[in-house]
């Protein structure tokens, strides 16, 4: 899956500045590293998140096999009863000024029959699946023999773990049997402030709510750069909801307002199945366990064909509630380049747009990168968090999928254009499009882990240079 010829760097110029800036990537994991658990951003998000710890643990793999495991095994431990793993949990030590809504704003999901022991608490919520991709990476970037062997542990120790979070998703997220994941809130597709929502979420009522800080806004220099007041609103009337319902999935389905199937997550979910499957086949699964796991690849795949939309040329989203797609253009249109195995023809077609102005082929960008949202959507903003901005993160997963597609070359230009974004901004949550500019939370930590992924240098001399 990874490109020999990326890992010979290329001249002496080159290989100076990238193992300095892979030195200050280490230097940002180790600065928001919690002994077990790191950070999603030193001030911004002081807890765990579960799919940034996901691609911290892809990071933290080329440096430390033991530590990246331990990532994703402190986050399991808080895994539901019913297998779902929370899209936070909550440091305890965190000042309860630090992030709104905080651990007490979730706790009385505690009382849920599928909640884990808490303190710590965990949010209700989930996101996007990436563990299993990630568990799987930490054995591909194992060195040596001893590396492998503790990765090969590791992966005996978490596979039911991952096993029992996709039979969640299979199951209690897609009671249609669809393929497609559900999701009840923005926050669970990982895209808060998509545009891909606006309809849903322009429909949701929202009821009394008690005044309440936000205390995002002090993290971040101009309040654009995060979602509006009306947004947060309807964020926590959707929590509020949600609680009210006991967490339980089938009562949700129910009456919930939000109901939506969520592309990029399904097309991320194939993908951690396929890595699933090889982690079976590693620690010797059950042959009915495979089968099922191919079972739900192989739906979900079929669920992803029918969002096609040859009229955009982009898969969309669908909201259960309406019957209909939701006709946005986002960076989730490109989503079944990450599940893979599409035609030619259709992977053409995707391509297209791909290499269009409506996103890495507009001739204002400061770089090919995919914004968020298409700068040809009426709805896009370049400075607003998931509307228009250059997300490091997604510029992996898209690097990741080329490569499997067999598609280097643009491959290549995707990592090579994040990583001078990220030599000349800094390791930013995310940049202004068309500038460049470094926007949100300085020195995230997934943007650091992506780019130690990226560069692919010896670990020893990362070290060496950061100390
Ligand atoms: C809410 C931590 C998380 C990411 C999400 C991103 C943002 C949180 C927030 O930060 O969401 O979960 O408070 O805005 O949208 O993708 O996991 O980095």
């Amino acid at each position: 899956m990874i490109p020999t010829d990326d890992r010979v760097l290329r001249t002496e110029t080159t290989l100076g500045a990238e193992v300095h800036l892979a030195a200050r990537a280490a230097e940002i994991l180790r600065n928001n590293d919690m002994g077990a658990w790191t950070k999603a951003a030193p001030d911004l998000y002081p807890h765990q998140w579960s799919w940034d710890s996901a691609f911290i643990a892809i990071g933290l793999s080329r440096l430390d096999t033991r530590r990246a495991a331990r990532e994703l095994l402190t986050l399991f431990e808080h895994q539901w009863k019913n297998g779902k793993v929370p899209h936070i949990v909550f440091n305890p030590e965190a000042p309860p000024e630090s992030y709104f809504p905080g651990a007490e704003h979730w706790a009385c999901a505690a009382a849920s029959p599928d909640a884990p022991n808490s303190p710590p608490y965990t949010s209700c919520l989930c996101q996007p699946p990436v563990h299993a991709i990630a568990a799987l990476r930490i054995l591909e970037s194992a060195a040596d023999e001893g590396e492998r062997a503790e990765a090969s542990a590791f992966l005996r120790e978490i596979y039911p773990k991952l096993f029992g979070w996709h039979r969640y998703l299979a199951t209690a997220r897609d009671p249609e049997g669809s393929g497609l994941v559900t999701i009840y809130h923005p926050w669970e597709s990982g895209t808060d402030n998509s545009p891909r929502w606006d309809e849903a979420m322009a429909t949701v009522e929202v009821g009394d709510l008690s005044p309440y800080p936000r205390r995002d806004l002090g993290h971040v220099d101009d309040p654009a750069e995060r979602p509006t007041d009306a947004d947060y609103d309807r964020y926590l009337w959707l929590v509020r909801l949600i609680k009210g319902a006991a967490c339980d999935d089938g009562a949700i389905y129910k009456s919930h307002p939000f109901l939506m199937k969520d592309v990029l997550f399904s097309a991320i979910l194939v993908a951690a199945n396929e890595a699933l499957l090889e982690i079976a086949r590693v620690v010797g699964a059950p042959d009915w366990d495979r089968e099922l796991i191919a079972g739900w690849a192989r739906r979900s795949r079929e669920g992803l064909d029918a969002c096609w939309d040859a009229d955009l040329r982009l898969y969309l989203d669908y909201d259960v509630r309406i019957g209909r797609p939701i006709r946005s253009r986002t960076i989730a249109g490109f989503a079944p380049l990450i599940s893979g195995g599409l035609t030619e023809e259709r992977l053409g077609e995707l391509l297209l747009t791909f290499d269009s102005p409506d996103s890495t082929g507009n001739a204002m960008l400061r770089r090919p990168l995919p914004p968020s949202t298409s700068p040809g959507e009426k709805r896009f903003h370049p400075r607003s968090y998931w509307r228009g901005p250059v997300w490091p993160v997604m510029g992996w997963l898209l690097w990741w999928s080329l490569e499997r597609a067999g598609k280097s070359e643009r491959a290549s230009k995707i990592r090579q254009a994040s990583l001078d974004q990220i030599a000349e901004g800094g390791f930013a949550e995310y940049f202004e499009p068309f500038t460049g500019e470094p926007l949100g939370s300085p020195d995230q930590s997934w943007s650091a882990a992506v780019v130690l992924d990226w560069l692919l240098v010896d670990p020893a001399r990362v070290e060496a240079q950061a100390a």
